[in-house]
């Protein structure tokens, strides 16, 4: 390549990461301005547009969960080493409740950050009789679908802003976003990020 031809591909590379910068600036604009909204084709969900400001993925309906998860007789098994107890939404409500600021990151291409309370994970592992950094099998109510079963690495079982979700921007958790409870744990993959709990199963 002569010295010319060699400046020349430069500014054409470099004229085409401007352009790309360019288009990237436009589309951040579009997720976060309301009057681009309608015509943001690079976010197939708005994250604020939803249940307590928050896209859904998949609703309560499509998951045909609507009838298990209104169940006033629903409880949360979690299954350890030595003991397995049942928790009631009162159950879990009536034990230490954290605060969590953390996202839902989704693969469709949107992101979006909401305060979940409920409670920690480590401590119903503890309650079950299990370490603290143990592995945990979450099973979802939903009686079909690719993100019914989930394993929580250690790591996040710990981690205190891991939650049993029950509450959401104030409020209690919207059915489409998980009622009666919830999984949300920091820097997982929004698909696992299991909602609609019904069962924690402590892997040996
Ligand atoms: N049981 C169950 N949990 C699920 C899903 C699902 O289809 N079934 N979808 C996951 C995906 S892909 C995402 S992005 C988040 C979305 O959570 P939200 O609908 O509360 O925003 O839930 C996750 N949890
Ligand atoms: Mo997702």
């Amino acid at each position: 390549m002569s010295d010319r031809e060699s400046v020349r591909s430069r500014r054409t590379f470099l004229a085409t990461v401007a352009a790309a910068t360019g288009t990237l600036g436009v589309l951040t604009v579009g997720q976060s301005l309301g009057w681009l909204r309608g015509t943001n084709l690079f976010a197939p969900r708005v994250p604020a547009e939803g249940p307590q400001q928050l896209a859904v993925n998949r609703t309560a309906a499509a998951a045909q969960v609507e009838a298990l998860a209104n169940d006033p007789a629903w409880v949360l098994t979690v299954v350890g080493p030595s003991a397995t107890r049942s928790f009631g939404r009162d159950q879990l409500l009536a034990l230490p409740q954290t605060d969590s600021v953390l996202p839902i990151t989704c693969v469709e291409g949107w992101s979006a950050s909401a305060r979940w309370r409920g409670v920690r994970i480590s401590d119903l592992v503890a309650a079950v009789g299990a370490p603290a950094d143990a592995t945990v099998r979450v099973t979802s109510l939903e009686p079909a679908g690719v993100y019914r079963v989930t394993e929580l690495p250690g790591e996040f079982v710990r981690h205190p802003t891991t939650l049993v979700a029950l509450g959401l921007n104030g409020e209690t958790l919207d059915l489409d976003h998980g009622y009666p409870a919830r999984l949300i744990a920091p820097n997982r993959p929004g698909v696992l990020q299991t909602k609609w709990l019904s069962r924690l199963e402590v892997l040996a």
